[in-house]
């Protein structure tokens, strides 16, 4: 076994990036004697899964091989056959596996179809990097429920905008080409309705040299106050745009929404607003694995006492604005209670240019 296969596999899969949500980022490597005789990843959702790309890009009759492919083969029928099943029919004599699949539908099935037609096996190859990059996929496999990324950025003393609410740019241009490289990565992104009031962002994404993929946009809007010339309403881009609001909305303003090509969720009130957990479960049932919030302030308290929040991720500005009546990242009414403060486990600490990006997981 050589780990600088799987390795290699690992990268692959991230070339799916993207593509592949809700289903997971796979790659696979296909090794006889020593040397590489097929590489495959899995490019876009629905399409064939990796270890069939690298059964097909392969150079050589691959039996008696060695296959290192990131995730567990599958051992069901869903939107393509079984890969086990290629994978006996090919003769590779032996799978080395990154992570087992979290999917209720495989988990554990496919590792054993594969060793009673005698394949040798063997699993937890570089499992951490690549259960990380899969974090997506795995809550969603299991839950159903989106995976949900805080996203904010703030001055060195925790502001987001000045007392006059100016807010554009507190970060630079490096951390914020790392906020369009993550919208690239989710399914969806979503903000309150004040800030497309105050900021009329387009929430595509955009990067320097090319067009990354643009995630559905969700705007929570209890009353349906958006104006219909908001950006958000007036794009072209192949994702939806998607109003989250209550029966307080006015039902012609929401076929006039529906007229400009939004698709709209009435939610249940919760506190007079739409009920975060209960959308989650829709967007979940719609197939968007993973939500990226940005903004503002009162959503991500909403969002963090609904225990929806899964990742947060942090920039830090080396500026200070002060002002008592600046904004934070956090609003809403806050806890009370020190001992009920959101806990932060597996904190990563990097530097994007000037600022800092703090990542960090909520403790569950
Ligand atoms: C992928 N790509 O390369 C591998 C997957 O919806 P289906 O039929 O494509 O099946 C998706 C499941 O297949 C997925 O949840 C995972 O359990 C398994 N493996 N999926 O999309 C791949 N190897
Ligand atoms: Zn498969």
């Amino acid at each position: 076994m050589n780990i600088e296969f799987m390795r290699l596999a690992l990268k692959l899969s991230t070339k799916g990036i993207g593509y592949t949500n809700p289903n997971p980022l796979v790659g696979a490597v296909i090794v006889k004697d020593n040397q590489i005789i097929g590489q495959g990843y899995h490019k876009n959702y629905g399409d064939s899964h990796a270890e069939i790309e690298a059964l097909i890009n392969a150079t050589e009759d691959v039996s008696g091989a060695t296959m290192y492919v990131t995730l567990e083969p599958c051992s069901h029928y869903g939107n393509t056959p079984p890969c086990t099943e290629a994978i006996i029919s090919k003769k590779i004599s032996r799978v080395i596996i990154g992570m087992t699949d979290p999917n209720p539908l495989v988990s554990g099935r496919g590792i054993k179809l594969l060793q009673d037609h005698g394949i040798e096996v063997t699993t937890g190859i570089l499992s951490p990097e690549i259960e990380k990059l899969n974090e997506i996929f795995i809550k969603y496999i299991t839950t159903s429920m989106p995976f949900c990324i805080m996203k904010t950025a703030m001055s060195l003393d925790g502001k987001i905008s000045t007392p006059t609410g100016e807010s554009k740019w507190i970060t630079g241009e490096i951390a914020r080409n790392y906020v369009h490289k993550i919208r690239h990565q989710v399914s969806a992104i979503m903000v309150g309705i004040g800030t497309v009031l105050i900021d009329n962002p387009s929430l595509t994404t955009r990067f320097p040299n090319y067009h990354g993929k643009d995630p559905h946009r969700i705007i929570l809007d209890t009353k349906a106050s958006i104006p219909l010339d908001a950006k958000v309403l007036n794009i072209e881009s192949e994702s939806k745009t998607i109003i989250a609001t209550t029966n307080k909305a006015d039902c012609s303003k929401l076929s006039k929404l529906r007229d400009k090509g939004a698709h709209i969720i009435i939610t249940p009130l919760k506190d007079g607003k739409v009920d975060l957990y209960s959308l989650m479960t829709t967007l979940g049932e719609m197939k968007i694995d993973s939500v990226l919030l940005e903004g503002g302030s009162e959503l991500n308290f909403s969002a963090l006492n609904e225990n929806i929040v899964d990742k947060v991720i942090t920039f830090i500005a080396p500026k200070i604005i002060g002002g008592n009546s600046s904004k934070t990242p956090v609003g809403g009414k806050g806890i009370y209670n020190l001992s009920d403060a959101f806990i932060q486990d597996n904190i990563s600490i990097e530097k994007l240019g000037k600022d800092i990006k703090i990542e960090s997981y909520i403790r569950k």
